[in-house]
């Protein structure tokens, strides 16, 4: 009983510590993650972390002195304080030290800043970005060997290999922002704006709609993959393919209840006979992460859930709910499309 007790207090006398040391911790593990601008994976959103922690801490350096001289101009003797009304110092501290500070951190940020302007080199991977209201085509164009190819809603890239990502848009203004890899650019209709970075650190990250365009601006994200050049490479080649033909007699109705609900009226299914170009490129929608523009994990259920009710899921999007089909032609619509890696 006795030890038990002892054992109680021990710990409740350890809780404050240790919601300290969470509390402590917490703002630390927010840094970290697939979408955050201080836990860097490419070397442009490194040069601009470095900037924003060099200007948080001489922000914060000024802060402290100016509060100190404040406190003692206030608590401080009066004999002793008395040179702060000297002219001197106010030529020294309010106009001298702001000019010389202030000028150095310009000049820091215009150095980090053109280099990260700089054009893409000639090796650069080109990547077009097109932001749609709520969705991102995104198109690889042909290079070299490798044939071009749309897809959308995720974006995979090499690792250590310079990326030109160009923004564009459809309809109204986007922003496209990949806190680990680089800082926001605007898609502004009629224009293209370039973003160049290379990735570090291969692995998952998010990017999202950063200027509001909309109902559904919110649920505009997608997902970020960076590889090995190697299994860059292998990705790429499978995206350039056809749609694989459907290998049961399940899938093949899917298929032709796909055809037949006029989804290929805005959707392309390459290697079939739809070729819409409304909504998202769906040739290999299987190999993707997520739907709905990085809403959704992608399974025969939520592909299923998202062709029933679209409106439900995500109100506003530029495609119908097929409420009315039945179960089994909606398993059978989203089996086909979950096949299609
Ligand atoms: C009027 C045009 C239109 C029609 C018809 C249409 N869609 Fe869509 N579809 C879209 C648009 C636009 C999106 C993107 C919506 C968003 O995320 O904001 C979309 C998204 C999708 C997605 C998610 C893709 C992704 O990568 O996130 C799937 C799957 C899909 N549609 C399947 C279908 C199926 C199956 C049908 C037929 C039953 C169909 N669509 C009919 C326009 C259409
Ligand atoms: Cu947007």
């Amino acid at each position: 009983m006795h030890g038990s007790s002892t054992q109680a207090r021990l710990v409740a006398d350890a809780a404050p510590a240790r919601a300290m040391a969470l509390a402590a911790a917490f703002p630390l593990a927010a840094c970290r993650g697939v979408q955050s601008a201080l836990d860097p994976a490419a070397d442009e959103a490194a040069r601009l972390a470095t900037l924003s922690i060099v200007l948080f801490v001489g922000g914060a350096a000024i802060f402290v002195a100016v509060t100190a001289l404040v406190l003692y101009a206030i608590f401080a003797p009066p004999a002793r304080r008395r040179w702060l009304a000297d002219r001197r110092a106010i030529l020294i501290g309010g106009i001298a030290v702001p000019i010389v500070v202030l000028t150095a951190l310009l000049v820091y940020g215009f150095i980090v800043l053109r280099v990260a302007h700089a054009p893409a080199s000639e090796g650069a991977l080109r990547i077009e970005v097109v932001g749609e209201q709520y969705w991102w085509r995104v198109r690889y164009p042909a290079e070299g060997e490798a044939e071009a190819f749309a897809t959308a809603n995720e974006i995979r890239v090499p690792a250590g290999r310079p990326v030109e990502l160009v923004a564009m848009s459809a309809d109204v203004i986007h922003a496209v922002w990949i806190p680990n890899f680089a800082g926001k650019v605007d898609m502004i209709p009629g224009r293209a704006n370039r973003l160049v970075f290379t990735v570090e650190r291969p692995g998952v990250y998010r990017g999202v709609c950063a200027e509001y365009c909309g109902d559904q601006h919110a649920r505009m994200a997608f997902d970020v993959v960076a590889l090995e050049p190697g299994a860059f490479a292998a990705w790429r080649q499978a995206q350039t393919a056809p749609a694989r033909e459907p290998a049961t007699e399940f899938l093949e109705g899917g298929r032709i209840l796909f055809i037949r609900n006029g989804c290929g009226n805005c959707h392309a299914v390459r290697g079939t006979e739809a070729g819409g170009q409304i909504g998202p490129d769906l040739t290999h929608v299987g190999s993707r992460r997520t739907i709905g523009a990085g809403q959704f994990p992608n399974n025969v259920g939520t592909l299923a859930g998202w062709i029933a009710d679209t409106q439900h899921l995500k109100g506003g999007a530029r495609m119908p709910s097929y409420g009315s089909l039945t179960g089994a032609d909606l398993r059978a619509i989203a089996g086909y499309l979950e096949s299609l890696k």
